[in-house]
């Protein structure tokens, strides 16, 4: 994941950390979905912002580290790379 990437899933983190405590839980992602600019997209799918708990909590403590989120935002890039 190259730096200025880095950088903005780190600010994207701290902006969804509502109460500071370092970790995205559940409640935070969703708060994000029914909120954000996203909102559209998920009324439209089966898939929720409280699923990247699901697929890439390592350590099963039920939230999202950063070093969690910038793995699965990571696997994200590569897809999309690989895709053009
Ligand atoms: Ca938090
Ligand atoms: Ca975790």
């Amino acid at each position: 994941m190259c730096a200025v990437y880095r950088l903005v899933v780190a600010g994207m983190f701290d902006y969804y950390d509502k109460n500071d405590d370092d970790y995205l839980d559940s409640v935070e992602l969703d708060d994000v979905e029914r909120h954000g600019y996203l909102q559209s997209v998920f009324e439209t799918t089966s898939c929720h912002m409280h699923d990247f708990i699901i697929l890439q909590d390592a350590d099963d403590d039920h939230r999202l580290s950063l070093p969690e989120l910038n793995t699965a935002m990571g696997n994200r890039q590569k897809k999309v790379y690989n895709s053009v």
